[in-house]
């Protein structure tokens, strides 16, 4: 699926801005085909969580509406219009003009409607119906019930099978954008390096829809200087003297193509790219031909009042203090990021990790890492076809971004227990077929999931451990934490030989300004003491290929007694200022280069 934008055949209209906004009384059904009784507003995008005074608003879990207006001007009207939502979280139906348009489940990827048949002439009102809902049918995971109250109405309880905050609403832009009649749907961009050559072969694949007889394809540099061109639906396009887009150093090219009808142009679209080799080989993650490896973070889309929404000015800080440290990479954890911080990486030279919303697969969590229990999750969760569902809009949306390096299919799943492989295995089949890039796949791996009990490492490209020995398990004990870190990677090492390791998660509760002279957990010194001993150990790792901590950033979850306003492992705060950790691990960043 493409990103709106404005080409000479195109253009964008942003919907952002104040939309009507009411969380649903159940026992008062809404008539689509009048306006929504309510004078309450909510700015868009973001999620309508914080933006409330309200528990009651805040806290819901069912049904809310968001409502707008607008105008199309009268000489777009001949064009295709079409309404997009950058994510609806997490199931949304759309109305306009009380007709229902269209229907989307999944909350972290775009859906879009062709809207000219029910546009009015003057006003347009446009309504979405959301649910926050979520259950063992969707993702990602929570265990859902229902009880009546003492009037005898209807409340609906979510036990997240997650830590972060059950954000909502339309947290990313909603945008109309035209196309002729004729257009061009989609295109894929794969490059192929030849290093020793410094050149490069393109293949762009094209689909149309409607009356176009010819594509043509051009491909500029940075410069907007042409460096090649070709036709055809499928085409094979050279490039000689590339530059390539490395780790923090990006370089990208545009494609740009052309619909053609009798020699008319018909309609245009421009695709930014990069030119790069990303392979798994003997133990390394190469990037370029060169050993890369990942110094970075897991992540969470996660501002105050913003919540979970589109948050720009947060994006750019959050990879300039990444730079500043010499990190180099990111996880899009839990589930796929707003396409805007996507392009965002690919001009930075941020090397991602993107994600499925898929977290929680498990029917009881736990840290015994002695425990040989096995639960029914694979009888249990019934996500097979949502997961399907979020590879392919997550491939759809992102397989041409540069900074993709890898697919995460799955965050801590109980991958230990029987049924995991049969899981697992098609939608690793599925990932593999669907990507034009053929990029590494992984996904991370819970502590109750050990090197011996995993049964679907066969499946992964990398292995990715989320681990947090020193905090869950051997809390406060950075002695017994080294052993056991030093053990396991050791084990990991030798049963896989020939598979890169890396850290995905590994972090402690810290509270910004909590200081100890004994390096107490939640202290400051005992995160830095923490980083210190992971950090020794990754050192002594051959097949070790990257560390990236537990969290960026503090972040909001939901109502615990491990958790004090929310996961507090970040090492910024949640308005990111830094603790005391930053520097040290600023200077371990800087003397560790991306590559070589
Ligand atoms: C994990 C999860 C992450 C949590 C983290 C924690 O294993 O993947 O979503 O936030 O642990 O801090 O407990």
């Amino acid at each position: 699926m493409l990103y709106p934008v404005t080409t000479p055949t195109r253009t964008v209209l942003d919907l952002s801005g104040l939309w009507r906004f009411m969380i649903e009384d159940e026992n008062s059904p809404v008539d689509v085909t009048h306006p929504l009784p309510t004078h309450d507003d909510v700015a868009v995008p973001a999620s309508f969580n914080d933006q409330s005074s309200q528990a009651k608003i805040r806290n819901h879990v069912g049904y809310v509406w968001y409502e707008t207006t607008f105008n199309i001007a009268d000489f777009l009207r001949t064009q295709r219009l079409v309404l997009r939502f950058g994510s609806a979280t997490h199931e949304a139906w759309v109305y306009l003009n009380g007709q229902l348009m269209t229907h989307h489940k999944g909350g972290f990827t775009p859906f879009e409607v062709a809207i000219n048949q029910a546009l009015v002439a003057g006003e347009n009102r446009l309504t979405v119906k959301l649910s926050n809902m979520l259950d063992y049918t969707s993702l990602p995971v929570a265990h859902y019930s229902e009880t009546t109250d003492d009037a005898g109405h209807l409340v609906r309880h979510l036990d997240e099978n997650f830590d972060f905050f059950n954000y909502a609403g339309l947290q990313r832009p909603v945008k109309i954008y035209t196309t002729p009649q004729s257009y061009v749907e989609d295109v894929a961009v794969v490059p192929t390096v030849d290093l020793t050559a410094h050149q490069a072969t393109i293949q762009t694949r094209v689909t149309t829809q409607g009356d176009i007889d010819k594509v043509q394809v051009k491909l500029f540099d940075e410069d907007q200087q042409l460096v090649a061109k070709g036709s055809g639906k499928a085409s094979q396009l050279t490039l000689t003297d590339v530059h390539l887009w490395q780790p923090l150093h990006a370089y990208l090219y545009t494609a740009q193509v052309t619909a053609l009808r009798n020699d008319e142009v018909v309609d245009q679209y421009s695709e930014p790219f990069g030119v790069r080799k990303i392979e798994v080989t003997n133990g390394q993650f190469l990037f370029n031909g060169q050993p890369f490896y990942f110094k970075g973070f897991g992540k969470h889309e996660d501002t105050a009042i913003h919540g979970r929404g589109l948050n720009q000015p947060a994006n750019v800080l959050d990879v300039n203090l990444m730079k500043k440290m010499g990190a180099n990479s990111f996880r899009t954890s839990h589930y796929p990021y707003s396409e805007e911080m996507m392009r965002l990486c690919d001009r930075a030279g941020i090397v991602v990790i993107d994600e499925v919303p898929v977290v929680g697969l498990f029917e009881s969590f736990g840290f015994d890492l002695n425990s040989t229990k096995q639960d029914q999750t694979w009888q249990v969760m019934q996500t097979a076809t949502a997961h399907q569902q979020a590879i392919r809009e997550m491939i759809g949306r992102d397989k041409n971004h540069a900074c993709v390096a890898m697919w995460s299919l799955a965050n801590e799943a109980a991958n230990f227990e029987d049924g995991a492989y049969e899981y697992f295995k098609p939608l690793f089949d599925l990932a593999r077929r669907l990507d034009p890039q053929q990029r590494p796949c992984t996904y991370t791996s819970i502590m109750q999931t050990t090197a011996k009990t995993d049964k679907c490492l066969s499946l992964v490209d990398v292995i990715a451990l989320n681990r947090y020995y020193g905090w869950y398990v051997q809390t406060g004990d950075l002695k017994a934490a080294e052993k056991a870190t030093r053990d396991e990677l050791a084990l990991y090492q030798r049963l896989y030989p020939n598979k890169p390791i890396m850290y995905t998660e590994y972090g402690a509760d810290t509270i910004a300004g909590v200081h100890s002279n004994y390096g107490e957990p939640f202290s400051e010194e005992f995160q830095e003491d923490y980083y210190r001993m992971a950090s020794r150990v990754f050192d002594d790792f051959e097949n070790f290929v990257g560390e990236q901590l537990w969290n960026f950033a503090d972040f909001q979850t939901k109502f615990g007694i491990q958790r004090v306003q929310g996961n507090k492992k970040g090492i910024f705060t949640r308005d990111r200022e830094p603790k005391m950790v930053v520097r040290y691990l600023q200077r371990r960043w800087r003397a560790i280069p991306s590559l070589g």
